[in-house]
């Protein structure tokens, strides 16, 4: 397998695939595409891996499986031991309804606060969007932590609603946000300090 992929520093759809490979062990070669060379230039390289234009993509065989939600649930299926959602039917509800709204949701977070893992950790000054998207995080976040324990959400051992909610805890951490400001108690901070601790995000992390 490849796993088509753009700049580490900033290709929060790109890790989070990258992520899951690394924690079911699998096998895979990495095509890195430097984003941000110009829109055309970037464009026309991706293009030519990924028919949506976008990374990432996963090339397996004679397939080319583009999205990063699509490509991780291709992967919970192709390494099932690997226990990439939980077990549990209820449990793998929550998981997957947390990862699908980070798919599609959070746009002012993800707007005002774009991952750099190059960044020196800055104080920024939210707007009340993006601070109404960091009060939802850490709920759900709590919410989970709660109803099936941890250490990850869902109660697995690392999985996809983890990888999906990486990027957000890297930006937490670069925009010097403080979660007892928005709700927390204690559970979210210390998960998102987990996330950002394991190593399959380490290993990314050293390669940008
Ligand atoms: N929903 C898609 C979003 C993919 C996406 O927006 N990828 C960005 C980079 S992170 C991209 O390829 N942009 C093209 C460019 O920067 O040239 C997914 O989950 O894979």
């Amino acid at each position: 397998m490849e796993l088509v992929i753009g700049t580490k520093a900033w290709s929060t759809w790109s890790m989070r695939p990258w992520l899951m490979l690394k924690k079911a062990g699998a096998e895979f070669d990495e095509i890195l595409i430097q984003l941000r060379q110009g829109a055309l230039k970037s464009e026309a390289e991706i293009s030519i891996h990924s028919p949506s234009g976008l990374v990432p993509a996963l090339k397996d065989g004679e397939h080319v499986i583009t999205d990063s939600l699509a490509i991780c649930e291709y992967l919970a299926e192709q390494f099932p031991k690997a226990g990439l959602w939980p077990a549990d039917l209820v449990a793998r509800a929550y998981a997957r309804a947390a990862a699908s709204e980070m798919h599609s949701g959070f746009l002012s977070l993800r707007g005002e606060c774009p991952m750099d893992l190059a960044a020196e950790p800055q104080l920024a000054t939210l707007s009340a969007a993006t601070a109404k998207d960091i009060r939802r995080v850490v709920a759900i976040w709590t919410g989970l932590l709660a109803r099936f324990g941890g250490p990850f959400l869902g109660g697995v051992e690392y999985g996809i609603a983890d990888a999906f909610f990486t990027p957000v805890a890297s930006r937490f951490r670069t925009y010097g946000v403080k979660l007892s400001d928005y709700g927390d108690v204690g559970p979210a901070g210390l998960y998102c300090q987990r996330l950002l601790e394991r190593p399959e995000f380490l290993e990314w992390a050293s390669e940008i």
